[in-house]
């Protein structure tokens, strides 16, 4: 059975000041082209379709259109939703749209219900996993940890117990949005920490022939049966040096997996670029750059006037523009931004702590900052899920 594994297309985000749903419309056109071209059996989209609870008219209208396109194909198609869907939106119409045979699946408690589907040498069951936020799941299955491991791996049981009521020789995909142990990670995923942990291990997946991974916005191969497609666009600066692309796995008829890479439309390049202004204006190794989507550095020491218009004169598609002044070596006051860069929320609050009380907060201390923040971040959740 051929399979198109994608998630991530986050319908109605926009990249800066740029509205993405033209290069949003592409990517699905490419899909449905790639569909044909591939003869695929299945699609699997794993999370995040939309980017926000509430999204605009225009992404819900693109989200239609590829809907009845994929129906028009009759191939197909098992969605879940992902941390940054509301699950119940999502789901409405669901058994409706289910008889066209697109499948979506929004509610923690089918976890153990797969879509069976066939070829020539049997059957094929899906799982479809939505995003598990720990604190809104742990209930239903019945953990007493709000843990990403604890609530994914109690959902993967319900995956192992229904597989072995099947006939041998099932074959099994399972569709997750999770952020896997060693994945690494862009600045355009929403941070899912809870109780200081992230992520889980690959090992909660075992036992199933493949899992499409969606939440991380790489593309990227964990071990052979569990990848991620990444977005199929770049969303933050950070993804500079990604290649967009869907896998094509090739599932065989004893679940072996073979995949490739199918490459997803680029609507511009991005150019991340660093120095003082004027270096950056007369550069002639950046000439390449100038059509690209550019984040600028400017490092001059004084800022410089007008920057954005200056830099726009050579680099029309410039959306980024920080400043990084150098400073002379042993002259104190790195800047703000970089002192933050790469740290999370709990790390900055922790810093905070220590520099205002000259002691750096102790274990008890850092678990009350955990808390608070799993509870801020929890709450958003579900203030978003409700809406
Ligand atoms: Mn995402």
């Amino acid at each position: 059975m051929r399979l198109l594994h994608t998630s991530d297309w986050h319908l109605g985000r926009s990249f800066h000041r740029v509205n993405m749903l033209g290069a949003q419309a592409a990517f699905v056109d490419h899909l449905l082209v790639a569909v044909r071209e591939h003869r695929v059996d299945a699609v699997v989209v794993s999370g995040d379709v939309y980017d926000r609870a509430v999204p605009p008219l225009a992404a819900v209208e693109l989200f239609d259109d590829v809907l009845h396109r994929l129906a028009g194909l009759g191939v197909p198609t098992v969605m879940i939703s992902g941390n940054h869907d509301s699950a119940r939106r999502l789901g409405v119409g669901a058994g409706l749209i289910g008889r066209a045979g697109i499948h979506l699946r929004t509610d923690a408690a089918s976890a153990g219900t797969p879509v069976v589907l066939a070829d020539a040498f049997g059957e094929v069951a899906f799982y479809g996993l939505p995003y598990l936020e720990p604190a809104l799941v742990k209930d239903e299955f019945g953990v007493d940890k709000a843990a990403h491991e604890a609530v994914l791996g109690a959902a993967m049981d319900r995956v192992r117990a229904d597989l072995a009521t099947r006939p041998a020789g099932t074959r099994s995909v399972v569709l997750a949005h999770a952020f896997v142990t060693g994945g690494r990670v862009s600045d355009s995923e929403r941070d899912i920490t809870v109780g200081g942990v992230a992520s889980v291990p690959a090992a909660v997946f075992d036992g199933v022939d493949y899992v499409a991974l969606g939440h991380l916005h790489g593309c990227q191969t964990i071990t052979e049966r569990v990848r991620y497609s990444g977005s199929p666009l770049p969303y933050s600066f950070s993804e500079a040096d990604h290649r967009k692309t869907m896998w094509l796995v090739e599932l065989d008829a004893r679940g072996g997996v073979a995949a490739e890479r199918i490459d997803c439309p680029v609507p511009r390049a991005l150019a991340r670029i660093r120095g003082p202004l004027e270096q950056l204006l007369a550069d002639p190794h950046l000439t390449r750059h100038e059509d690209a989507w550019v984040e600028a550095t400017l490092t001059d020491p004084v800022r410089p006037a007008d920057p954005m218009a200056r830099l726009c004169e050579r680099f029309p598609h410039t959306l980024s523009l920080t400043f990084d002044p150098e400073r002379a070596p042993g002259e104190a006051g790195v800047s703000y931004a970089r002192r933050l860069a790469g740290r999370d929320d709990q790390q900055v609050a922790e810093d905070f702590v220590a520099h205002v009380r000259g002691a750096a907060p102790d274990e008890e201390e850092r678990a009350v900052l955990r808390e608070a923040f799993d509870a801020v971040r929890a709450d958003a959740f579900a203030k978003e899920a409700a809406r």
